[in-house]
């Protein structure tokens, strides 16, 4: 059966069974599984950062680094279980401190570098996090005070650890809670037993159904929900979505969209292409220059981009031609996925690149489809694809529950072997609030409406969930408006997605403005957002006053008038 831990809503004791005996879950922690591929080729390349720091792992040191650090997490008092929020950029730090976690039963939450007090807050709080990495300064943002700030604030973080050497005042010491995240990730010492190859005794590694990490929903709700992978499913996400691309020991996968995300985490990602025995090059972002020749030095075999950044890359490519055609030379596919791929651009793809398109519709809250490498190219530019495991279920429903008919839109319903049954729930809190978008039967709702064809592909037509995906990154409507409402001096608030070229949706405001207060500029209410300490991406990007709000039957503001509305007025102003 399967116990149940604190805030993990369990897969049904026989759904379990079936599980294990089918060979889906394998009992074995991720761990292990990476230990044993550093044990069968321990010489080899498996981390490349290719940042300025320009750091060359081989899978021993790789696995060393992962359990040294396993090790001295433990040292600093945190035990199995307890959460550490990773805030950190793409880079083998992350990488190595991830597996660390993964070695050690810490609970990674992975959250992103843009985030800010508002998110960070929230995260920590709801995980009850014990430990929070950072950077020290990202971009010119001084992650390390905020840190601090949080840890001044939140009962529960007791230590921050801190990549990247801060200005040392010897004046003042570094606060108690500091630890150089550098030298907890620096190889195994003398003192700590490098004379075997493990430092973390095989005994202490987590269980495989124990939480292997926490992932963030790109929910609908005011505030993210936090999403449990156990080691059993998050292994077979990885498994799966490797074979779906074909992934092997002889690939070089680049990983240059933020490493926290399901999708450039394990989808094959970072982990997938370790698992397989290939090896990762991690980037801190995606801008084509730099990534082109870094596909060329690294021979890069695999990569995935949000769609924005898809035609990023087909632009830089048509732009400089023959010469992106030498530099792409090895790259034999591209993952794309986070939001819909115009079907316009999905068949500029592989003239462009030279790379198979893989598209991937795949959500951190388990099933993933995907096209699949010989899909026809009808398949392949027109469609989203398939489950990537036989025992994933899918059902298109009405809105009466009732499965329509392939060819008819209908709102995404799953289960399987790595969708999970619920939000994680903090402890002392009703699990039930955290039940949302499940059914009682334990499917999950994604709020997108798709259609299924005959073949089993699927293509996403919309949605029918609150939220704004700007260029893959999830925007909840109801938290900006909870924010707007912060912000002050409006009655009414409504965030909508407007249509963007680039990104595909950005977010929009409208507002009816409070008897007597001074009409808002969007300029303010940037502002206003920015001392509230919000990530950037959430930021509204256009203002709309108005006297009043259209609202339909029921009562509720009408969005889908708003979003026609703005799409209009974009036009005209064209
Ligand atoms: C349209 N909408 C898509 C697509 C995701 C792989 C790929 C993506 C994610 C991800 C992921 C879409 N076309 N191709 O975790 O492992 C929208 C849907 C979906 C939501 C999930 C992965 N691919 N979407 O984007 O948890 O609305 O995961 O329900 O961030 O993104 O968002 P998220």
């Amino acid at each position: 059966s399967c116990p149940s831990r604190d805030g993990v809503v369990p897969w049904p004791a026989d759904v379990a069974v079936r599980y294990r005996a089918a060979g889906y879950w394998e009992g074995r922690p991720l761990g292990d599984l990476l230990w044993e591929v550093a044990d069968a080729h321990p010489d080899e390349v498996a981390v490349v950062d290719a940042g300025p720091a320009q750091v060359r792992l081989t899978r021993r040191e790789l696995s060393q680094r992962a359990d040294a650090a396993a090790r001295r997490l433990l040292d600093l008092g945190l035990r199995p279980d307890d959460r550490l929020l990773v805030q950190l950029p793409n880079g083998w730090e992350f990488v190595v401190l991830t597996l660390a976690c993964l070695r050690s039963g810490v609970i990674p939450v992975m959250a992103l570098p843009a985030h800010r007090k508002h998110e960070l807050t929230h995260l920590a709080s709801l995980s009850q996090a014990r430990a929070i990495a950072v950077p020290s300064v990202l971009r010119g943002f001084d992650h390390e005070a905020l840190a601090h700030e949080l840890a001044d604030e939140l009962g529960d973080l007791e230590h921050v650890l801190v990549l990247g050497a801060p200005d040392q005042d010897d004046d003042a010491p570094r606060d108690a809670r500091s630890h150089d995240l550098g030298a907890l990730l620096a190889p195994p010492t003398d003192d700590d037993e490098a004379a075997t190859d493990r430092v973390v005794a095989d005994g202490l590694a987590p269980a495989a159904d124990a939480v292997a990490v926490l992932l963030i929903s790109g929910g609908t709700t005011g505030l993210p929900k936090l999403i449990v992978r156990t080691h059993d499913d998050y292994a077979l996400n990885l498994r799966a979505t490797a074979a779906a691309v074909e992934l092997g020991r002889d690939d070089v996968y680049l990983g240059t969209l933020p490493a926290s995300h399901n999708f450039p985490l394990a989808c094959p990602g970072v982990l997938g292409v370790l698992l397989v025995g290939g090896r990762a090059v991690m980037l801190p972002s995606p801008e084509p220059v730099r990534a082109f020749a870094t596909i060329e030095s690294e021979g890069v075999t695999v990569s995935a981009a949000v769609p924005a950044v898809a035609q990023r890359w087909v632009d830089h490519a048509t732009e400089l031609g023959e010469e992106a055609r030498r530099q792409l030379r090895t790259l034999r596919a591209l993952q794309v996925g986070g939001s819909r791929l115009p079907d316009e651009y999905a068949a500029r793809v592989k003239p462009a690149l030279g790379a198979t398109l893989q598209q991937v519709f795949g959500m951190a809250e388990g099933l993933i489809n995907t096209t699949r490498l010989d899909d026809p190219d009808d398949v392949v530019t027109t469609t989203q694809g398939r489950p990537v495991h036989e025992a994933d279920e899918v059902r298109v429903v009405d809105a009466w529950d009732r499965d329509v008919p392939d060819g008819t839109p209908g709102a995404l319903l799953t289960r399987g072997p790595y969708t999970p049954r619920g939000y994680y729930s903090p402890p002392g809190s009703p699990a039930e609030q955290y039940a949302t978008a499940f059914t009682d039967d334990g499917w999950y709702g994604s709020g997108d409406v798709v259609v299924r064809r005959p073949d089993g592909n699927l293509v996403v037509h919309g949605r029918d969930k609150d939220m704004i995906n700007r260029g893959g990154e999830k925007i909840s409507a109801e938290e900006v408006e909870d924010l707007v409402y912060r912000a002050g001096g409006v009655d009414l608030a409504a965030a909508v997605a407007m249509p963007d070229p680039v990104l595909g949706e950005r977010v929009c405001v409208y507002v009816v403005p409070s008897a007597g207060s001074g009409v808002m500029s969007l300029e303010q209410l940037k502002a206003a957002f920015t001392d509230l300490g919000v990530a950037a991406y959430k930021t509204p990007e256009r203002l709309e006053v108005v006297a009043e709000l259209p609202m339909s039957k029921v009562g509720k503001i009408d969005k889908k008038a708003l979003r026609a509305d703005v799409a209009t007025r974009l036009q005209h102003a064209q």
